[in-house]
């Protein structure tokens, strides 16, 4: 106590570690700054004009523009706030009485209310002409890294919109509609999706044991009782859910032959004490986010699919989900690249700036070719969903897209958590600072890798996509790279040599692929999606770099297609039966029991 008092005589800002090191003044850094997100990016701006001319749609452009310039100035100190003001649950009132009442920063509702009236959600289904779809994937990327999380709460209510609108029509989805596609602050409503419980994160059909009685009637109201173990942005008006029919003895029926679909009015359960809220979950990162554990008692709920129709139904909300963390990750990318960036020139180190040392512009360089893979990879996601949901999706692409919303989702979420520790790094001891924002961004990347289906569960959604699609999805994404690469190959000089490379490498994948047996598929899983992301993201870059002919994505395509982990799918020994032993072993022998 006295020590630190003598110390403290001392002026704190020249105390580090006990000595006096140096002045304030002479101590402080330059802090990174971000000017206007999207001028600033030129993959985002090119691929963007690619398929919405400025000359065409100025107004969209103008939206963007202006849009990047608030994302960079007046989001990023709101989106601070939600993080610092973190939501709680108030569960009683003075007087005994339980209210499960949720407090949310005021940075949470000015969120809420900027992407009402930024149209947010509702530009996907405005008429924008064919790519109504990639202007709303732009504009949220440059929302979601500044968005405190409240791109969680946009991701499942664009979801519920795509089954209110597409799905069985229902009386439910003309209430809720209006309002999960309004620009008014005051009508606009977000949408939760349920579908965690204790024992069902991936495992769903199994593992859902909220059970629903009712006259099973389409449309008509149940009653649900069970535990929502996760349930994000538990602030939402209305909520998908999973919920088990019973038989006619009333028992739950198992798997998911059982479970259907239904729709919460999730305020109105709540001031009636249908929904209680036992308690927020304390997450590593997300903190901005309000997720809590729900108890479900008699909760009131209209039912919207046919019974045991439930999974296949709420599928086309995962399609929008995945999408939607996709974006997010090349967000958080984005925005760590064009920190890291602009700080290396403003850091000095050994008597010159950062940027100015090859070692650290390598780093930056390649932090900035993920980058760039991953944007071409989610916006050709969001082109191809456009197209379909306009009804000009040839078949390939309708199984292409099938086949990139997984891709795009497992490969974007791990590569979101490697690149945004890199760009840390690159602050050196600021990066690990709590007051400097930047650890939250590790932390809430973390999550993209997790939620919305893991990777390993993703890796198996591809499968499942090749099943479906009769493998035409594979075809179509197989086709696509080759055409790519012998159209561009011969053409442009500057990427021949990495048409070549990439048309070899997926030879080589291809031809590991045919000699694997079918089942060795799950195990291979993995290796087969990061090889097809990888290859199909080159194939990517090259074509775009073709269409701008700019130095910077011709360089891009040819350091992508030059990396040495292109194809990590490796002969059919590596999944066999003994592959699987030593697997095994290392994971359960290497230790003594
Ligand atoms: O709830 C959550 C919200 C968190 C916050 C959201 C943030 C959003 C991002 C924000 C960015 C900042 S997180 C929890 C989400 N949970 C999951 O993702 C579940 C993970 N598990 C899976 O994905 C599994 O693969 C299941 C549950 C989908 C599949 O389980 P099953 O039982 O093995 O399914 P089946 O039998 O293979 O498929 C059942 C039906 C089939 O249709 P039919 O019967 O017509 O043949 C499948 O074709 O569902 C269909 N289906 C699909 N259809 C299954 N998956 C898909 C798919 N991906 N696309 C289309």
């Amino acid at each position: 106590m006295f020590r630190a008092l003598r110390i403290a005589a001392v002026h704190p800002s020249k105390i580090v570690g006990g000595r006096c090191l140096a002045t304030s003044s002479e101590f402080v850094q330059e802090s990174p700054q971000l000017k206007n997100v999207f001028l600033e990016d030129t993959t985002l701006t090119s691929f963007f004009t690619r398929y919405v001319s400025k000359e065409d749609k100025p107004d969209i452009h103008d939206d963007l523009i202006s849009f990047g310039a608030r994302a960079a100035t007046e989001l990023l100190p709101l989106a601070r706030q939600c993080e610092v003001e973190k939501p709680w649950i108030q569960h009683f009132d003075a007087y005994g009485k339980r209210v499960d009442k949720l407090h949310v920063s005021p940075a949470w509702h000015a969120m809420h209310n900027i992407s009402a009236r930024e149209g947010l959600i509702a530009i996907a289904y405005e008429d924008h002409g064919t790519y109504s779809r990639l202007y709303q994937a732009c504009k949220l990327m440059l929302f979601a890294s500044t968005s405190g999380l409240y791109s969680c709460p946009l991701a499942m209510t664009d979801g519920a919109v795509t089954i209110l609108k597409f799905g069985a029509p229902s009386p439910v989805g003309d209430i809720a509609l209006p309002h999960l596609l309004s620009r008014s602050e005051s009508s606009f409503w977000t949408s939760g999706q349920w579908m965690t419980e204790k024992r069902g994160g991936s495992d769903v059909a199994a593992g859902t044991h909220t059970v629903a009685v009712g006259s099973g009637q389409l449309n008509s109201d149940h009653k649900l009782t069970g535990l929502k173990w996760f349930t994000s942005a538990s602030d939402a008006n209305i909520a998908l859910t999973l919920a088990r029919s019973t038989d006619s003895s009333g028992k739950p029926i198992p798997g998911g032959r059982g479970l259907s679909l239904y729709y919460v009015d999730v305020q109105e359960n709540l001031k009636n004490g249908t929904i209680t809220a036992l308690r927020l979950k304390d997450k590593l990162g997300t903190r901005q986010l309000p997720t809590a554990e729900l108890n479900l008692s008699d909760c009131v709920a209209t039912k919207l699919s046919e019974d045991g129709r439930g999974i296949a139904s709420i599928s086309p909300m995962l399609t929008i989900t995945r999408l939607h963390n996709s974006i997010s990750s090349v967000s958080a990318m984005k925005r760590m690249v064009l920190l890291a960036r602009d700080y290396s020139r403003r850091r000095t180190a050994f008597g010159k700036h950062i940027a100015d040392f090859p070692l650290h512009l390598q780093t930056l360089a390649r932090m900035e070719v993920e980058t760039r893979g991953c944007t071409v990879m989610v916006l050709e996601v969001a082109r191809l969903l456009s197209l379909r949901e306009k009804g000009q999706a040839t078949t390939e692409q309708e199984a292409l897209l099938r086949l990139m919303v997984p891709l795009a989702k497992l490969y974007t979420g791990k590569q979101a958590v490697a690149v945004v520790s890199e760009g840390l790094e690159a602050f050196g001891g600021l990066g690990y600072l709590e007051d400097t924002g930047l650890p939250a961004m590790l932390r809430d990347a973390q999550v993209l890798s997790i939620w919305e289906g893991t990777t390993n569960i993703l890796s198996l959604d591809v499968l499942r996509a090749m099943e479906s699609t009769k493998r035409e999805a594979f075809h179509a994404a197989i086709k696509f790279i080759k055409t790519t690469t012998e159209s561009t190959g011969g053409a442009e000089a500057s990427l021949g040599e990495c048409c070549t490379t990439l048309a070899a490498r997926t030879d080589a994948f291809c031809s590991a692929v045919s000699r694997l047996p079918v089942d060795a598929y799950p195990v291979a899983a993995r290796d087969f999606a990061f090889s097809l992301s990888r290859l199909l993201i080159g194939s990517l870059l090259i074509d775009h770099a073709a269409w701008s002919k700019d130095e910077i994505s011709i360089a891009a395509a040819n350091r992508w297609c030059s990396r040495s982990d292109l194809v990590t799918l490796l002969s059919r020994s590596a999944y066999d039966a003994s592959s699987q032993g030593m697997d095994s072993s290392l994971v359960f022998d290497g230790y003594l029991a």
